[in-house]
């Protein structure tokens, strides 16, 4: 059979790109068992950089490539990268180890820059961070500074929300180029283990989309028997599916630098050339430590909003405890005095269901639509937290009043008693780079998967949802729930103290 039964995203997921066996154009692999230093494998490249051919490379002690006292057996991975020369030509080798292997990449040394181009901008780069006020301050100014740094066509600032979808957040551009401000891509254009390489090696460059991918000869690793896991080789070959998507989207190079806050990737700086383009290690170097800074700048924007946000909710739940111990009725406590259990969590109408009774506040269903959502959805969620943007999708009866309650949020504090929040639908239109529901196709010739040809703008209504719930509504409703179980019990053990 030909075809696939089905064109199936998952493989995307699972394409092998760590042992892809093959390097990028602009510099060779060479790698050598790592007890004795001598080469086991290399880039079929090697005549071309070298001057020698790959074959009479293999089986030789290193040093007759290198007479480099630098990677004698036992080298140490935190060693900076050597200038040295080959043939008459300057590379840099970078090196490190893989399983059985020192792996090195020979990078060609072109124009020599200044090295202290970087930390000369570092004040004005720290400056500039931190007099951004907001988070879209912050992403534009990062967008800016790296195309100035690097001189990208474009330069985007990309952040994934909790699907992983992205969004393009910040952009700066050539003027010939259209805008991708604000559009949407789906989660698999960027699949987990790329995500996963991310996190770990936080740069990456792709310097000429339209290379000729350079097989690592032998395939095989003679030392482990296994394909050899080139994932920190900075000129691992790039998945084909990638490389025709950047073709199709019209990019011929690019670099690719992780932000990652709180040790989850968080977004990326995603820049874009129309020709070639070719960074060196220490402009790499630079990116990373830029994204770095940036990364550190989002995790204290995020930080401090967090904390006034939650300095707010508990001083309201702090009212709302001293109010239930003057009030003998707890409804009434949490509902009709000054402060009102609504204004705990950021929505517009809430519900408490004590023992038989409704107590309606704001913009909520009407009685007999929340009787059967508590008995017919809420009472059969396992957990006492519940929490969705987009109820009418589980339980399609909330449709009819999708407009006041799209967004609930369920809080049982026993059988017969549970608070409700809800927030109001928000028609939002989305728009997304190419229609993300032809997201692949089956590639017959290449007999694999291919991505869309198309990223034109796909617009999109998203009906029947609501703002998200806060994280920090979990940690409140919890804390409210510890609240009110104390002054119930508080008030039965009194009760059955003045029977006795
Ligand atoms: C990798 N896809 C990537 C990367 C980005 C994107 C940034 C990492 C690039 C890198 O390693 O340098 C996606 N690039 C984008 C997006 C924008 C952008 C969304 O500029 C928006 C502006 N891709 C698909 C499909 C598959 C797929 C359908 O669209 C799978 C079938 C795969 N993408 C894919 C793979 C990689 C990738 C396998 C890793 C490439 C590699 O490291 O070799």
């Amino acid at each position: 059979l030909k075809y696939p039964v089905q064109v199936d995203l998952e493989n995307c997921a699972k394409e092998p790109i760590h042992i892809i066996g093959k390097s990028q154009a602009h510099g060779v692999l060479v790698v050598c068992d790592r007890t004795n230093l001598n080469i086991t494998q290399a880039g079929e490249n090697a005549s071309e950089y070298f001057g020698i051919p790959v074959d009479e490379l293999l089986g030789k002690p290193l040093s007759y490539l290198l007479k480099m006292p630098f990677l004698a057996p036992g080298f140490d991975e935190d060693s900076l990268p050597q200038e040295v020369e080959v043939n008459r030509k300057k590379f840099l080798v970078l090196a490190h180890i893989s399983e059985e292997s020192l792996v090195l990449d020979f990078e060609p040394l072109t124009q020599v820059q200044d090295p202290f181009f970087f930390q000369k901008q570092l004040t004005g780069i720290l400056n500039k961070f931190q007099a951004a006020r907001s988070l879209e301050e912050l992403s534009s100014e990062a967008a800016k500074l790296t195309r100035k740094m690097f001189g990208y066509d474009r330069v985007m600032i990309y952040r994934f929300d909790e699907e992983w979808n992205g969004e393009v957040i910040a952009e700066t551009k050539n003027d010939d180029l259209e805008s991708w401000l604000g559009l949407r891509y789906p989660a698999t254009d960027i699949p987990q283990q790329s995500r996963k390489m991310f996190l770990k090696h936080r740069v990456r460059i792709i310097a000429n989309v339209y290379y000729t991918p350079v097989p690592l000869k032998p395939e095989i690793s003679p030392v482990t028997g296994k394909p050899l896991d080139i994932s920190r080789s900075s000129l691992r070959a790039v998945s084909p599916i990638h490389i025709e998507y950047l073709k199709n989207m019209g990019v011929g190079a690019s670099l690719s630098a992780a932000i990652v806050v709180k040790g989850k990737l968080w977004g990326l700086i995603a820049c874009h050339h129309q020709a070639e383009k070719y960074l060196d290690f220490y402009q790499r170097e630079s990116c990373r430590f830029l994204a770095q800074m940036l990364s550190t700048e989002i995790t204290l924007h995020e930080t401090s909003s967090l904390l006034s946000h939650s300095e707010q909710t508990e001083s309201i739940r702090r009212q709302l405890v001293a109010q239930m111990k003057y009030h003998d009725n707890i409804v009434e406590a949490l509902s009709r005095d000054t402060v009102q259990f609504l204004e705990l969590l950021n929505c517009s109408g809430g519900a408490i269901f004590y023992i038989n009774e409704w107590e309606l506040n704001g913009q909520t269903p009407g009685k007999e639509q929340l009787d059967s959502l508590l008995n017919n959805f809420i009472k059969k969620q396992s957990k006492s937290l519940f929490w969705t943007r987009n109820l009418s999708a589980l339980f399609p009866e909330a449709e009819e009043y999708k407009k006041t309650a799209s967004g609930l949020f369920s809080l049982k504090i026993s059988d017969n008693k549970y608070i409700l929040w809800f927030k109001p639908e928000v028609v939002q239109v989305v728009t997304w780079g190419g229609n993300p529901q032809n997201k692949v196709f089956y590639n017959e010739e290449e007999q694999r998967l291919s991505p869309r040809k198309s990223f034109e703008k796909w617009s999109e209504k998203l009906t029947g949802f609501s703002e998200p719930w806060h994280e920090l509504d979990r940690n409140t409703a919890r804390a409210l729930r510890e609240n009110i179980s104390h002054v119930l019990l508080t008030r039965q053990r009194r009760e059955i103290e003045a029977l006795n």
